[in-house]
C-alpha cells in the first residue's frame, strides 16, 4: 500500500499534475434587470450546478418587486413556499441558496426610522431563515446619483452590515457571513473618490463581509491579476467578483429592444488568484445562459488551468450533442458585448470577419478575388441556422428564434454580398435584404463587425 502511494506520488509529480484550486464561493447570481427567470428554471439551475461543481446561488432579481421597491414587505405566503421548495432542492444538490435583498433607495440609517428599518430587515431576512435559507446578502448597487455622484455614505452603510450581521450572528448560530455589493462596486468608480465613499465603506465594513465587485467597469473586457490586486488593495480583503456575463439586460443599440444579442460565448480573461468568491450574472434566456455558464463552472474550478476555447467546445458539445456543430457557428457570432460604456466577450467570429476583410482587400486593390474560403464560411452559416431553427428543442429554441432568422438574413446577404463584389455590380435583392435586417434589427443582432459589416462594406463599395 505504502509503495502504491508513493509510487502514484512520483508519477503524479513527474507528469507535472498540479491540483487545481477551485474558487471557495463560485456560482450563479440571478441579477439582470428584467423578466425574472421561472422557478422551474432555478429548480433546473440547481442540478446544473451540481453537476458543474458550482456551489452557490444568489437570489437578486431586480424586478423582484419583493427584491428591491418592497424590500420591507415579507413574500406572500404562495411566493414563500415556491422560495421553500427552491432551498431544499439547492440543499440536496449541494448549492448555498444566498438570498438578497436591495433595499439602498428607500433605507434610513440613523435614528428612529434608522431602527425601524433595522428590525424590518431582520424580520425580513427571518422570513427566510424560516424556510432554510443561512446566507443573506445585501446590495447598494444602481441607486440614484447626481451626475456620476453618489450620495451614499460609506461609513452608515458598513456600520448598518455589521451590526446587522452581529445581530444574525446572535439568533442565529448556522448563518454564514454577509455578502455585498457596495454602491461603488465596479474599480474606476472606486478610486474617483468623489465623497470619500469607498475609503469610509471599506475602512468600516466588518473584515468577515464579502465584497462583490464588477472589475474595472460595470461590464468590462477581462479582469487581469493586477487589476484585481490592486481592487483588493483598496478593501484591504481579497474580493469576491460579480461577473456580467453573459447578462444582456443592457440595451446593445439605441432604440433597440434590451437583450436582442445573446452572449453566447465563454467566459474569459478572469484571475487566476486570490478570487474569493466569483457569480455570473446570466441573460433572462437561461437556457442559452448555460453556454457561457459552464465555462464560467470550469474557470471558477480551476483558474490557472482554464483554456477557454477548450472549455467552449465543451459546453457545447455536453448541451447541444450532435447539434453542437450548428451550435457552434452560430454562437461564435455572438459572443462579444459592447456599447458606449460595456465591452466584453470574444470577438465574434473572427475567421469570418478576416475572410471577409482580405476579399473587401482584393477588391479594392483591384485584384482577382480570393472568396473561396469566405464562401465556405458562408454556406456554413446557412446550413447551421436552417439545422438549428429546424432541429433545436423548443424550449431552446423559443429564446434564440429572432437572432437565429437574423442569422440566416446575414447569411443570405453575405452570399449576395460576396456574388455582387466578384460580379462588381450590387445584386438587385441585396439592398431590400439590408433593409429587412434593419427592421429587425432592434429585436435581435449579431455578428456586427463580422457579417454585417461585409454586407455594409460592399454595399457602401458598390453603391
Ligand atoms: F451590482 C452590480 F454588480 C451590478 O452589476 N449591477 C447591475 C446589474 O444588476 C445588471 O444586470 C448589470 C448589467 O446591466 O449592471 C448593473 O446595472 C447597470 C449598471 C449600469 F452602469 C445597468 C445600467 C448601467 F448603466
Amino acid at each position: 500500500m505504502k509503495k502504491f502511494l508513493l509510487t502514484v506520488l512520483i508519477a503524479l509529480l513527474i507528469s507535472g499534475t498540479s491540483f487545481a484550486t477551485p474558487i471557495p464561493m463560485r456560482g450563479v447570481i440571478e441579477g439582470f434587470y428584467g423578466e425574472l427567470w421561472t422557478n422551474k428554471n432555478r429548480l433546473d439551475l440547481m442540478n446544473f450546478c451540481r453537476l458543474n461543481n458550482l456551489n452557490a446561488y444568489i437570489y437578486a432579481p431586480k424586478d423582484d418587486p419583493y427584491h428591491r421597491e418592497k424590500w420591507r414587505v415579507s413574500y406572500p405566503k404562495s411566493k414563500l413556499a415556491e422560495l421553500k421548495n427552491l432551498v431544499e432542492t439547492a440543499n440536496k444538490n449541494g448549492v448555498r441558496f444566498i438570498f438578497a435583498i436591495s433595499p439602498g433607495q428607500t433605507l434610513n440609517y440613523i435614528g428612529e426610522k434608522g431602527d425601524e428599518d433595522f428590525n424590518k430587515i431582520l424580520r425580513k431576512l427571518d422570513s427566510v431563515y424560516d424556510i432554510g435559507v443561512r446566507n443573506f446578502a445585501i446590495f447598494f448597487d444602481d441607486l440614484k446619483d447626481e451626475n456620476g455622484v453618489h450620495h451614499e455614505d460609506g461609513k452608515l452603510q458598513a456600520e448598518f452590515l455589521n451590526k446587522l450581521q452581529a445581530a444574525l450572528r446572535e439568533k442565529h448560530y448556522d448563518i454564514e457571513p454577509l455578502i455585498t455589493v457596495p454602491t461603488e462596486y465596479y474599480r474606476l468608480d472606486m478610486i474617483q473618490n468623489a465623497n470619500n465613499y469607498t475609503v469610509d465603506f471599506a475602512q468600516t465594513l466588518n473584515k468577515r463581509i464579502v465584497v462583490l465587485y464588477t472589475g474595472d467597469g460595470v461590464v468590462c473586457d477581462g479582469i487581469t491579476n493586477e487589476d484585481f490586486q490592486a481592487a483588493c488593495k483598496i478593501y484591504e480583503r481579497d474580493l469576491g467578483i460579480w461577473w456580467n456575463y453573459p447578462v444582456n439586460d443592457y440595451a446593445l443599440t439605441t432604440g433597440g429592444n434590451k437583450n436582442s444579442k445573446l452572449a453566447l460565448g465563454a467566459i474569459e480573461k478572469l484571475p487566476t488568484t486570490n478570487v474569493q468568491a466569483i457569480f455570473f450574472n446570466p441573460m433572462g434566456q437561461y437556457e442559452l445562459s448555460k453556454i457561457a455558464l459552464a465555462t464560467g463552472a470550469d474557470y471558477s474550478n480551476s483558474p490557472e488551468t482554464y483554456d477557454a476555447e477548450k472549455s467552449w467546445d465543451a459546453a457545447l458539445i455536453a448541451q447541444f450533442g450532435k447539434l453542437a456543430p450548428a451550435m457552434k457557428i452560430f454562437a461564435s457570432h455572438s459572443r462579444h458585448m459592447e456599447n458606449s460604456w460595456a465591452k466584453v466577450g470574444a470577438a465574434d467570429a473572427p475567421e469570418f470577419e478576416a475572410a471577409a476583410n482580405a476579399v473587401i482587400s482584393n477588391f479594392l486593390e483591384g485584384k482577382k478575388l480570393d472568396s473561396y474560403q469566405l464562401s465556405v464560411l458562408i454556406a456554413e452559416m446557412e446550413k447551421s441556422a436552417a439545422t438549428l431553427l429546424k432541429n433545436l428543442p423548443p424550449e431552446i429554441l423559443i429564446e434564440c428564434k429572432p437572432q437565429l432568422e437574423q442569422f440566416q438574413r446575414l447569411a443570405q446577404a453575405s452570399r449576395l454580398a460576396l456574388q455582387s463584389l466578384s460580379r462588381q455590380t450590387l445584386a438587385p435583392q441585396l439592398k431590400a435584404l439590408r433593409e429587412e435586417i434593419r427592421l429587425e434589427e432592434p429585436n435581435a443582432i449579431l455578428s456586427e463587425k463580422a457579417a454585417l459589416k461585409f454586407i455594409d462594406d460592399t454595399i457602401y463599395l458598390l453603391n
